[in-house]
């Protein structure tokens, strides 16, 4: 048995891998963990429809029957959505228990961006990624997205890292791993809720068309690490950064105070963010999301085809 045979693939998304039309991998713990009900489930096929609308095939990817589904029916992402934490967060580390139990699994950006190498899926559109948690030092949380990106590659799109975690030992960890870093369209690396940081963004890019040409270098190098492209949130959905700071702070007081450790870390901070904002984060966190999924889009389709 290889690989494979636990790859399900939907039907347009297995044909278009086999004509080498683009297509682009979104994760599913965004949709479970990341974002409450019913707002998750209609991002989540918005998204879709969005990587549709730009010109590429959408696969949200999850786990089913023993199965990871590349390309996840409606019906499969209305049930993620609405059982939400109570689904496997499944990282590359719980697939083998979750698939030999056959136990529904929302993947995370580590064990979509595998499933996606695995498929031939070049392009991944996400939110924000995991990182290294403000605590590491003491801790050693560091998400394992990060360790798949220095080992799959994969070209993910995201809005950069929230400041829930040291940004710039993030940046640092990604250096070690050889993981290239673009940010689209400003010389700074976002902070997914704002656009602005205050930490440099290695390499920066105003032109799509030589974005996709270092994203396709990258692939033609053979180059086994993952490339990240930073797309800073649109401007009128930036959120004033001192009333967010303001709002992190509190949450991961809140999660001291209560003793959430591991994998509950990240999801009880982004609900925690989502309550005390009253719904306006979750109005930012929506329009970013969508915004990566159609700049994905647009480079599978200059990556595949040009
Ligand atoms: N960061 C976000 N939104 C998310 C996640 C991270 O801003 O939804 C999710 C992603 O699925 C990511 C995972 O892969 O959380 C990382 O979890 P951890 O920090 O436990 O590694
Ligand atoms: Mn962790």
């Amino acid at each position: 048995m290889n690989t494979d045979e636990f790859l399900d693939f939907r039907p347009d998304v297995k044909e278009a891998l086999a004509t080498n039309f683009p297509v682009v991998a979104l994760e599913s713990t965004i949709i479970s963990h990341g974002l409450p009900y019913p707002e998750n489930v209609e991002l989540a096929l918005t998204l879709e429809k969005i990587v549709r609308d730009n010109g590429s095939i959408p696969a949200t990817i999850g786990l089913a029957e023993g199965k990871i589904k590349i390309g996840l029916t409606p019906d499969e992402i209305e049930f993620l959505g609405k059982t939400g934490t109570k689904v496997h967060k499944t990282s590359r580390r719980d697939l083998a228990y979750v698939l030999s139990k056959r136990l529904p699994g929302a993947t995370t950006v580590s064990a979509t961006m595998w499933a996606a190498y695995r498929s031939g899926i070049k392009l991944f559109a996400t939110g924000g990624i995991g990182g290294v948690h403000r605590e590491a030092r003491q801790t050693f949380d560091i998400s394992a997205d990060l360790e798949e990106f220095g080992r799959t590659p994969v070209c993910v799109v995201s809005s950069g890292v929230k400041s829930i975690l040291d940004i710039g030992a993030t940046l640092e960890y990604l250096e070690t791993k050889g993981v290239p870093v673009i940010t689209y369209g400003q010389k700074e690396f976002p902070a997914f809720y704002t656009r602005s940081s205050g930490f440099h963004s290695p390499f920066s890019e105003q032109n799509i068309d030589e974005l996709a040409k270092t994203v396709r270098t990258h692939f033609n190098l053979n180059m086994q690490t993952g490339i990240l492209v930073a797309n800073p949130i649109p401007g009128e959905y930036t959120l004033d950064k001192d009333y967010i700071d303001k709002i992190i702070t509190e949450a991961l007081a809140e999660q001291r105070r209560k003793k959430i450790t591991g994998k509950e870390i990240t999801p009880f901070l982004l609900a925690e963010i989502v309550e005390k904002t009253q719904g306006e984060s979750l109005k930012a966190n929506l329009a970013l999301v969508k915004n990566n999924a159609r700049l994905a889009s647009i480079l599978a389709r200059k990556i595949v085809l040009e």
